[in-house]
């Protein structure tokens, strides 16, 4: 006869992903030196037609991580934890600003549009991706320019999205397909809006937050779903901000985008080489001078550029801003930081 601690030869486990009782049996007394107390002697199962009858509350779970939507990863982990179809966020941030004269250097202020980036890149379980989640928090427009913004997202076509949110048109410039998608591109191409002052509820004539002492104008927030037909590598598509651009004052064929970033299939060719532009499309160089100053730049993971005043030429507020433009962003990489030596803080735009 075995001792009460040995008695037992029985375990009850709660398998929660596969929604049923597992029951062990150990057959050799455990008492007995040829027993190996493995309990898998014998190994039944028992199910039930409604899972949720079953009363497992005391019952030991099977030591298996609880993977309650079954997509293969377990709740810890997974950010959707209830929908098999998602398992993880994958966020980018940052700031772009941009000059709309383009081909010419104009003013030069970097501050025609600045607009604040977050992006969700969500993925299931096999890291493919599924949806795009994009917020874009406009917070300048210093011009005299209605200008609209967009972005291209290259290596996915229009016919890879499902739906995506429509976008915030004022104008009748802007023509979309069904799934928002915007028409007459090859790559898919979201509008987010045709006219950022319009969004942020101010005249056509208005700087917004560039000039000191003027009243200063709350930031509006767009946010974009996007979701695809099927999931796919997400080495198909480039990393956020992808290839965001504006579109001058409602001329839809005028397109400025970050330097040596494409024109998208609706941009004019005509004016390429123009002014200072010096784009050999052949070559990928695009949006930028003969010797390097882009037109529109990118800051990862920074909220919000400290843009310059209106009428401000960069290179005056950011004083190695040339020189890193110049060496192709390979030298002075922290042009952009506040370390009083490289920055003209009266320059700079601070509301007053
Ligand atoms: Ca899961
Ligand atoms: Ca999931
Ligand atoms: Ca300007
Ligand atoms: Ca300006």
């Amino acid at each position: 006869m075995a001792s009460a601690a040995t008695s037992q030869h029985h375990v009850a486990l709660i398998d929660r992903n596969r929604q049923r009782i597992v029951l062990g049996f150990e057959d050799i007394n455990r008492d007995n030196s040829g027993s190996d107390r493995d309990f898998n002697d014998a190994l039944f199962f028992v199910s039930a037609s409604n899972y949720g009858a079953i009363s497992s509350a005391n019952l030991p779970n099977l030591g298996v991580p609880l993977d309650t939507d079954g997509d293969g990863i377990v709740d810890t982990d997974d950010d959707y934890p209830n929908d098999p179809l998602r398992a993880n966020d994958n966020f980018a941030f940052g700031s772009l600003a941009f000059e709309d004269l383009w081909p010419y250097q104009g003013d030069y202020d970097f501050n025609d549009v600045v607009v604040d980036y977050s992006a969700n890149l969500i993925s299931n379980a096999n890291n493919q991706l599924v949806e795009i989640k994009l917020d874009y928090n406009f917070i300048a427009s210093g011009a005299h320019r209605n200008n609209g913004f967009g972005v291209q997202i290259a290596g996915l076509l229009p016919s890879d999205i499902a739906s995506a949110t429509s976008p915030q048109l004022f104008g009748n410039d802007i023509q979309l397909n069904s799934n928002n998608t915007e028409a007459g591109q090859s790559s898919a191409v979201f509008i987010v809006t045709d006219q950022v002052k319009e969004l942020m509820g101010v005249s056509r004539s208005t700087f917004v937050n560039t000039i000191a002492g003027n009243p200063a104008v709350a930031s509006k927030m767009v946010s974009m779903q996007i979701v695809l037909n099927q999931p796919i590598s997400m080495s198909q598509i480039s990393n956020a901000p992808f290839n965001p651009f504006i579109i001058v004052d409602g001329n839809r064929g005028q397109e400025v985008h970050l330097k040596n970033h494409a024109p998208t299939d609706l941009a004019d060719a005509k004016h390429f080489g123009d002014g200072a532009d010096r784009s050999d499309l052949s070559q990928g160089i695009s949006y930028s001078t003969a010797n390097g100053m882009p037109w529109a730049i990118h800051l990862s993971g920074l909220n919000t550029f400290a843009y310059p005043k209106e009428q401000v030429d960069i290179t005056e507020a950011y004083l190695y801003f040339a020189a890193w433009s110049q060496s192709g962003g390979t030298q002075f990489e922290d042009w952009y930081v506040n370390e009083n030596t490289n920055v003209d803080g009266s320059k700079i735009y601070t509301g007053n």
